[in-house]
C-alpha cells in the first residue's frame, strides 16, 4: 500500500470546499480494463447484483439495450476482484481513506454509475448522508471515472461549502427517482456559492464529505460516463447498518486486508429499518 499524503491544495479544498481531487489514483489503463469488467457485468441477462433501473431506459433486449439499462449497480465489489485490487483495496484508495479516518476501515458502500451515451439519466441534488439517512457526517466518500467525466456527458457537479451544513430531510417529489434536497433550497445554495463542475480522465478521483450537495446531469453526449464509487467508514462511527448488505474490511490495525472474496465487518443491522422519504409538497422543475 502506499503512502499517500494530501498536497497543501488537496488539504484546502477539503476544509472549504469540501471536495478534492486525485489525478491518477489509479493508472489510465488500470482504469480502463475495470470498465471493461463493469461493461461485462452489464451485458449479462442477470447480472445478480442489485441495480437500479435507468428511466431513460430504452426498449428492448439488444446488447445496447442491456448496457443502457441500469443506472446504478450496488455492493459489487465483493463480486470483481480485478476492482477489488485495483481500486477499494488496492494501493492508493484505503491509503487516502487511513489518512482521514485513521487505522481500522471497512468499505460500507460501493456502487457503479453507468451514465450511457445519449440515454444516461440524471443524479438529483443529494447529500449522501440525506439518502443514508442514519446521520453520519464522517464517512470518506470516493468515486473514480472509468470514461472521461466532463461537462458534456455529465460530469459530477458540486456547490463549494455546502459540506459545512447540517443534513437536510431529503424530500421526493413527483417526478424523483430518489430522495432529493428541497429544490427550492438548492436555487436558493446555487445562488450563493454557484457551482463546480468535477472534469476527471480514467483514473482520476474525486473524494468528498458526506454532507457536500452534489448532482449529476443527464447524457446528451456521444460518451459513455462510467463511474465507481465507494464510501469508507470505521467502527467508531458506524454503531448499526442500516441497508442489509455486508460492510467488507479494508485495513485493520493499518494493515491492508488483501484477502478475496474480502472479509464481510461485523456490524450489526439497525432493527428499525430505514424511514421513508416525505413527500414534498410542491412540484416543481428539477433544480439541476
Ligand atoms: O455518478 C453519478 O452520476 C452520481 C454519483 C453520486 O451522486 C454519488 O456517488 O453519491
Amino acid at each position: 500500500m502506499n503512502d499517500w499524503q494530501p498536497t497543501k491544495e488537496q488539504l484546502e479544498d477539503w476544509q472549504t470546499k469540501g471536495y478534492f481531487i486525485i489525478r491518477g489514483a489509479v493508472p489510465r489503463d488500470n482504469a480502463i480494463e475495470m470498465r471493461g469488467v463493469i461493461k461485462d457485468f452489464l451485458l449479462r441477462p442477470d447480472p445478480g447484483l442489485k441495480t437500479d433501473d435507468d428511466p431513460m431506459d430504452p426498449m428492448g433486449d439488444s446488447p445496447q439495450a442491456r448496457t443502457a439499462r441500469f443506472r446504478k449497480l450496488s455492493g459489487f465489489s465483493a463480486r470483481l476482484p480485478l476492482i477489488w485490487h485495483s481500486y477499494y483495496g488496492g494501493q492508493t484508495m484505503p491509503s487516502v481513506g487511513r489518512y482521514f479516518l485513521g487505522d481500522d476501515i471497512f468499505l460500507k458502500f460501493s456502487s457503479c454509475f453507468v451514465k450511457p451515451a445519449r440515454t444516461g439519466s440524471a443524479t438529483p441534488w443529494h447529500q449522501d448522508n440525506g439518502l443514508w439517512r442514519d446521520g453520519e457526517t464522517e464517512p470518506f466518500n470516493f468515486w473514480m471515472a472509468l470514461d472521461p467525466a466532463t461537462t458534456d456527458n455529465g460530469c459530477l457537479q458540486f456547490i463549494p461549502g455546502s459540506h459545512k451544513q447540517d443534513i437536510f430531510p431529503h424530500l421526493l417529489y413527483a417526478d424523483s427517482i430518489h430522495g432529493e434536497l428541497p429544490r427550492e433550497r438548492v436555487r436558493q445554495m446555487i445562488a450563493d456559492s454557484g457551482v463546480e463542475h468535477c472534469e476527471l480522465d480514467s483514473g482520476d478521483v474525486v473524494c468528498w464529505h458526506s454532507s457536500i450537495c452534489h448532482y449529476s446531469p443527464p447524457n446528451p453526449s456521444p460518451n459513455s460516463r462510467i463511474a465507481i464509487a465507494g464510501v469508507y467508514s470505521t467502527p467508531q462511527i458506524t454503531r448499526q447498518r442500516q441497508f442489509p448488505q455486508p460492510y467488507y474490511w479494508i485495513l485493520r490495525n493499518g494493515e491492508l486486508c488483501a484477502d478475496f472474496p474480502p472479509q464481510p465487518a461485523d456490524v450489526p443491522e439497525r432493527s428499525s429499518g430505514l424511514s421513508p422519504f416525505p413527500k414534498a409538497e410542491e412540484t416543481m422543475e428539477p433544480a439541476g
